[in-house]
C-alpha cells in the first residue's frame, strides 16, 4: 500500500501503485504486443469511439507505457503524462500541438543543440516561428512576446553552460500572457526540481538521459494538464506515430526505482570534481550552479534541492587543447548523451551544439573552449585523477 506523504526516495522505489494488481508482479510487465483483441464487434467499435476504456494498438496506448506516464506524472506532481520515442519527438509534439501555421514561441537561446536546430530549422517550415532569447533576462523574454505566441520554452539548468533560468518568474510571464510554460527538466528531474509547483504548464524530459539512467534507452515524456496531452496524443502522436516501445518503457520504469539515489550520487561527485577543477590551473572557468561564484548559484539554490551531476569548464589554451583532452581521458567516456552512471565527456562547439553559428554560440556563452561534463557515479577521486591527468598534456 503506497502511501503519497512517503518522501521522493521511498515512492521512486515503489511507484504510485505499488505491486500490480491483477497479477502481483513486483515488475511490471512488457506487454510487448503490437495489437489487442477486442472482446466483440460492438467492443471495438466504441473503443474507437471512445465510449469504452481499453486497448486498441500499441502506437495509440499500450499498458506498459501507460504505466510508465502514470508514474512519470505521479513523480513530477502532474496530471497526467504521455511517453515518445525521444525527447525531440516530445519537444516536436508539444509544439506542433500548441502552435499552428502563423504562430510563435519564445525559446531560450542556450538550449540542447537539436532543440536549437528545430527552433531555426523544422519549426520555421511548419510556419511556426522561434524566437530565441537570452532567458536569464526576464526583459528579453517578455519583449519577444506578441500576439501569436503561444507558448515559452526554457531548459534549467541549461545544456550545455548550465545557465539557470527562474522558473517562477517565466511562468509569471506566461500568465500575464495567457500563454504557456513548458520546462524541460532533463537535467534536474523530479527528484531535484519541480517546475509545476513553480508555475510551469508543461514538463518535457529527455528520459534518454538521467530517468533511464543507464545509456540503453532514447525515450522522451510531456508531463501537464489531461486534457492537453489527450490533444497531443489524438492531434499528433497518432498521426506522426513517434511513440514509445513497451520495452523502452519498462527500461524506463526500472531506472525511476533508482532515480533518486543516482541523482544524489550524481551531485556529491559533480560538487566533488566542480571543486577539484576550480583549483586547477589549466583551467579558466568552471560552470556549476553548486559553486557560489556561478551566476545562477543563489536561483539554483531556491529553485533546486540540489545543483545536478552536470558541469562544463573553460581550459586555458585553444581548441586543439580541448580535443587534446578529449583523446587523453581513460576513464571518461568521449561521447554526446548525458545522465549515464558513466562520466561523459564532450566538446559542445564541435558536437552537441555544431548547430549554432559562431554569432549563436557567442549569445549562448558556449565558447570553443568549453568541454562539458556529465559527471557519473564512480569514486569520485577516480574521475578527478584521470581529468588531471589529461590536463597535464596541454
Ligand atoms: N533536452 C535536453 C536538455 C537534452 O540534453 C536533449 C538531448 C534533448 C532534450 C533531446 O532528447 P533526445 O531526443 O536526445 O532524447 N541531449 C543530448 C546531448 O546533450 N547530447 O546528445 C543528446
Amino acid at each position: 500500500m503506497v502511501k503519497k506523504d512517503w518522501a521522493l526516495d521511498t515512492l521512486c522505489v515503489h511507484g504510485s501503485e505499488g505491486i500490480d494488481p491483477h497479477t502481483g508482479a513486483v515488475s511490471t510487465p512488457i506487454y510487448q504486443s503490437s495489437t489487442f483483441a477486442f472482446r466483440n464487434a460492438e467492443h471495438g467499435e466504441k473503443l474507437f469511439k471512445g465510449e469504452a476504456s481499453g486497448y486498441i494498438y500499441s502506437r495509440l496506448g499500450n499498458p506498459t507505457e501507460d504505466c510508465l506516464e502514470r508514474e512519470m506524472a505521479f513523480l513530477e506532481g502532474g496530471e497526467a503524462a504521455l511517453a515518445l520515442a525521444s525527447g525531440m519527438a516530445a519537444e516536436a509534439a508539444l509544439i506542433l500541438t500548441l502552435c499552428g501555421s502563423g504562430d510563435n514561441y519564445v525559446s531560450s537561446v542556450t538550449v540542447y543543440g537539436g532543440t536549437h536546430a528545430m527552433n531555426i530549422g523544422f519549426m520555421p517550415r511548419m510556419g511556426i516561428e522561434a524566437r530565441e532569447v537570452r532567458a536569464t533576462h526576464l526583459d528579453e523574454v517578455e519583449a519577444a512576446i506578441d500576439e501569436r505566441t503561444k507558448l515559452i520554452f526554457i531548459e534549467t539548468p541549461a545544456n550545455p553552460t548550465l545557465d539557470i533560468i527562474d522558473i517562477a518568474g517565466c511562468a509569471r510571464i506566461a500568465r500575464e500572457y495567457n500563454i504557456y510554460l513548458v520546462v524541460d527538466n532533463t537535467f534536474a528531474t523530479p527528484v531535484l526540481q519541480r517546475p509545476l509547483e513553480m508555475g510551469a504548464d508543461f514538463i518535457i524530459h529527455s528520459a534518454t538521459k538521467y530517468i533511464g539512467g543507464h545509456g540503453d534507452t532514447v525515450a522522451g515524456i510531456i508531463v501537464g494538464p489531461k486534457d492537453m496531452l489527450l490533444r497531443v496524443r489524438k492531434e499528433t502522436l497518432h498521426h506522426i506515430g513517434n511513440c514509445i516501445s513497451p520495452f523502452n518503457a519498462w527500461l524506463l520504469l526500472r531506472g525511476l526505482k533508482t532515480l533518486a539515489v543516482r541523482m544524489r550520487r550524481h551531485c556529491e561527485n559533480a560538487m566533488r570534481v566542480a571543486q577539484y577543477l576550480s583549483f586547477h590551473p589549466k583551467v579558466k572557468a568552471i560552470y556549476y550552479p553548486g559553486l557560489r561564484q556561478h551566476p545562477g548559484h543563489e536561483l539554483a539554490a531556491r529553485q533546486m534541492s540540489d545543483f545536478g551531476g552536470m558541469l562544463a569548464f573553460d581550459i586555458k589554451g585553444a581548441r586543439e587543447d580541448g580535443k587534446k583532452i578529449m583523446d587523453a581521458v581513460e576513464l571518461c567516456t568521449l561521447a554526446v548523451s548525458l545522465g549515464d552512471c558513466d562520466t561523459l565527456i564532450c566538446h559542445p562547439a564541435s558536437t552537441t551544439q555544431s548547430s549554432y553559428t559562431a554569432e549563436q554560440l557567442a549569445q549562448a556563452g558556449i565558447s570553443e573552449t568549453l568541454i562539458r561534463l556529465s559527471v557519473g557515479i564512480e569514486d569520485p577521486k577516480d574521475i578527478c585523477s584521470d581529468l588531471g591527468q589529461a590536463l597535464k598534456r596541454i
